[in-house]
């Protein structure tokens, strides 16, 4: 069986952590979607390790890790990136494995990626800057090289071609940084891939699946940057949806039992796009200092605002979630009022549902008003043991959205999480 775990708002939900409580639960940790744009923040023995590519299970013993076919892989970061773990005493040669249909990010994508993005003026998508985006035009427009290409005799003359069909398109952003020093590091990085464990992603799973083992599926960013049902086109480059499993590990849906959505207490969202319940003032501060609101992968502070259930409602329905995480539940300690929104005022009218395009809509959260609770909840060590407005709060948004809050995560630290 395959369960999913998925952010449910615009990434950053903790996924991280939360993978690697669930880990040991599990055979197999899969990634299907997105690349080194992502940024999963684990605490192993007190020390923080943000991982990229890497599934967040592979500082569990008995745990096997897939890079899906769905992922983009760039060679040099994630060289970097297990150099970064195995310094942590972890051998990925025994528990890392890449799917050969992987896409591969090559230097020219990250150029393309910048120069769209400067071209874009104040429009811009706050891309991570990765070349997440060209990497997938790349693979949806059939020109995309993969991670069993560099086994191939002929790997330099395809990318070859590759990156001439890219300084052509350069050309009309008037690019022109040497691409030397990145070109040696790619290729260095990928002599590196060549000798990592690279299988049929699709064979190797469902193998074990027929053997009766777990997967845990583990998603990327949110589902409110899908690219089909995010607020578009402030969105990234994949499915970051349930429905993305299928497509980025290659197994029928038949596998998936529960779907476990991760969100936040209160919202937050890196980058350009809308965001209905943004709070551009204190408040807001107070969120992302007491949260520590700042991008895992590169640096940026982080929009913050209240737990939005409109937009949570929608991705529970586009993913079929089955339970919720909440997480960062004690940085709500901070205020002696916590709102969650309800609706859309949208000209004077009132939804529940996610409208076309957010963007050039004036939007105006309908919120919900709880009393806060004076307890710093980070200590507790029993969900029964939460103050009782907070539990308040909690079962307003489960009957809201109709779906179990099962666990709280109330600190960054692996063991505080509390189960229902
Ligand atoms: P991209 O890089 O082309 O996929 O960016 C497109 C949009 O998707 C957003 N995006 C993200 N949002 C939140 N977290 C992400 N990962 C990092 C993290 C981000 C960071 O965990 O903190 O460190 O800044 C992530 N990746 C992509 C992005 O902001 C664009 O709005
Ligand atoms: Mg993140």
């Amino acid at each position: 069986m395959v369960d999913v775990l998925l952010g449910l708002q615009w990434g950053d939900e903790g996924k991280g952590k939360i993978v690697d409580y669930f880990a040991g639960k599990y055979d197999i940790i899969a990634r299907f979607q997105g690349g080194p744009n992502a940024g999963h923040t684990l605490y192993v023995n007190n020390q923080k390790v943000v991982l990229h590519t890497i599934p967040s299970g592979v500082f569990h013993n008995n745990t096997l890790n897939l890079i899906g076919n769905g992922v983009v892989l760039d060679p040099v970061t994630f060289k970097k990136e297990c150099e970064k773990v195995a310094a942590l005493g972890i051998d990925l040669k025994k528990n890392l494995f890449i799917a050969e249909k992987t896409h591969i990010i090559v230097p020219t994508h990250r150029a393309l990626d910048k120069a769209s993005e400067l071209s874009k003026g104040q429009e811009k998508i706050g891309s991570t800057l990765k070349g997440i985006g060209p990497a997938y035009m790349d693979k949806t427009g059939r020109n995309g090289l993969r991670v069993g290409d560099v086994l191939k005799a002929d790997f330099e003359t395809a990318y070859g071609k590759l990156k001439t069909k890219h300084l052509q398109l350069l050309a009309n952003y008037d690019f022109t940084e040497d691409i030397t020093e990145w070109e040696k590091e790619f290729f260095e990085a990928v002599a590196f891939l060549k000798e990592m464990n690279i299988v049929s992603g699709e064979y190797w799973l469902n193998g074990y699946l027929k053997e009766g083992k777990k997967v845990l599926a583990e998603g990327a960013q949110g589902s409110m940057l899908d690219v089909d049902f995010g607020t578009y086109p402030f969105v990234t480059s994949s499915n970051t949806i349930s429905a993305g499993v299928c497509t980025g590990l290659g197994i029928a849906p038949k596998w998936i039992e529960e779907v476990i959505g991760v969100t936040k207490a209160y919202c937050t969202r890196v980058g350009g796009g809308p965001f209905p319940t943004e709070l551009e003032d204190e408040t807001g501060e107070t969120l992302r200092q007491a949260g520590n609101e700042f991008g895992a992968t590169t640096g940026r502070p982080r929009r913050c605002g209240w737990i939005d259930l409109v937009a949570l409602d929608y991705t529970c329905m586009l993913s079929g979630v089955t339970q919720l995480v909440m997480t960062k539940s004690d940085v709500l300690d901070a205020f002696d009022q916590v709102n969650a929104c309800v609706a859309y005022e949208i000209n004077g009218q009132q939804t529940r549902e996610m409208p076309f395009q957010l963007n050039g809509l004036s939007i105006k959260p309908v919120l919900e008003h709880f009393p806060g609770w004076t307890e710093a909840t980070a200590k507790s060590s029993a969900y029964s043991a939460l103050p009782a407005e907070m539990k308040k709060f909690l079962s307003f948004v489960e009957s809201y959205l109709n779906v179990p809050v099962q666990y709280v995560s109330n600190g960054p630290g692996r063991d505080q999480i509390l189960e229902k």
